[in-house]
């Protein structure tokens, strides 16, 4: 299951709108006859590209999947209906699949024609490795990770704006590891005018088609001639914006309207309807006043901060006002782990609750 789970884990950020799966099959004689994950795009699933490279070993064999196997006639049969016809005689499951037309009828297929089910296996892994999609489903919306790059005193830019580079190499590229991992990468339309990022995903070794780029962007202000927009075609931009914008949309652009209000876009809404699209995990990558009304909105699940062993007084710090007054109000988090890249560390948290 260790296998199938990290089989798994070279899925996310490519598999959208559905979970990254890994399978194992082991035959009568204890050895790996297949392995597979779910492809790229969310289709095949994980389990018939296992059993295609195990052949007439799965007979009789040991399926270890890092999902249950799906139970619902999508575009091709249910995987449980696979792996009872290639006469798998046990399936090891990690965690059942939330989406309602499985939930616990792959397991019960299974049973109903004498496959052995052996469920919950390294259950809190699977479903750590697949938060994404747990959260699509249960939730409506992606999991969010706030990707923060500051000094040690918190800061992010110096006050004229320049920012490259406070943080090394070794960061920046692990950043881009986590862009990879994602299906979206989001920032605010602030950021997007002043830096005029590309948000693609470059590391060697790692082809990706890369995560769909996201603009916060009430008015629709981003300039066609962006770095964003005119490459819409190659990797997918979306805006996220409270009018429609037919110079974008003509630039191949998505608009997704959303509604808008005196603070701006309605995030709450915005994040939903990236869950409508099938996004099941996005990185908010700035700036301060998206990170900060994020927060306000107890909408991010994960903060992801890179820090750079250094100092820069006045700046522009990482989150914008909170609004807040008390102490016992402050957003608190608790530690996951810590890695270090070169001079710099990446620290990961969680929202306390
Ligand atoms: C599996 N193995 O590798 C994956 C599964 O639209 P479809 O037909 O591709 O079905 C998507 C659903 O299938 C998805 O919501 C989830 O319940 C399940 N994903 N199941 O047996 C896999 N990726
Ligand atoms: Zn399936």
């Amino acid at each position: 299951m260790a296998l199938a789970l990290s089989l798994a884990r070279r899925g996310l950020g490519r598999v959208w709108p559905n979970p990254s799966v890994g399978c194992v099959i082991v035959d009568r004689d204890g050895h790996v006859a297949g392995r597979s994950r779910t492809q790229d795009g969310g289709r095949p699933h994980a389990e018939t590209e296992a059993l295609l490279e195990a052949g007439a070993r799965a007979r009789g064999a040991t399926a270890y999947v890092s999902l249950e196997p799906c139970a619902h006639h999508g575009q091709t049969g249910p995987c449980a209906q696979v792996l009872i016809d290639a006469g798998v005689a046990r399936v090891v499951s990690a965690v059942e699949d939330p989406d309602k037309r499985v939930a616990g009828q792959g397991h019960a297929m299974l049973s109903a024609a004498g496959v052995g089910v052996h469920a919950n296996v390294l259950a809190a892994q699977a479903k750590a490795l697949n938060e994404g999609f747990f959260s699509r489903i249960t939730r409506g919306r992606p999991f969010v990770t706030l990707k923060l790059a500051t000094t040690l005193d918190g800061k992010i830019a110096l006050s004229t704006g320049e920012s490259r580079w406070i943080t090394g190499e070794q960061a920046r590229a692990h950043a881009h590891l986590e862009r990879a991992q994602h299906d979206g990468v989001v920032v605010g339309i602030g950021t997007a005018l002043a830096d005029d990022p590309e948000l693609t995903c470059r590391l060697p070794g790692v082809r990706s088609a890369g995560p769909v780029r996201i603009v916060i962007d009430s008015k629709a202000r981003l300039p066609v001639s962006s770095k964003l927009a005119s490459s819409a075609r190659a990797t997918p931009v979306w805006a996220l914006s409270g009018s429609e914008s037919v110079p974008l949309q003509a630039a191949g652009v998505k608009v997704l309207r959303v509604p808008v209000t005196a603070g701006g876009v309605d995030l709450a809404v915005a994040m939903k309807a990236l869950g409508t699209q099938g996004l099941t995990r996005v990185l908010v990558e700035g700036g301060a006043t998206l990170a900060s009304a994020l927060l306000k909105l107890g909408l991010v699940d994960r903060l992801a901060w890179y820090r750079a062993p250094s100092l820069l007084g006045e700046g522009m710090s990482a989150v914008a006002s909170l609004g807040l007054t008390v102490i016992k109000d402050l957003p608190r988090f608790r530690h996951e782990e810590t890695i270090r890249l070169g001079e710099d560390v990446l620290e990961t948290y969680r929202p306390a609750t």
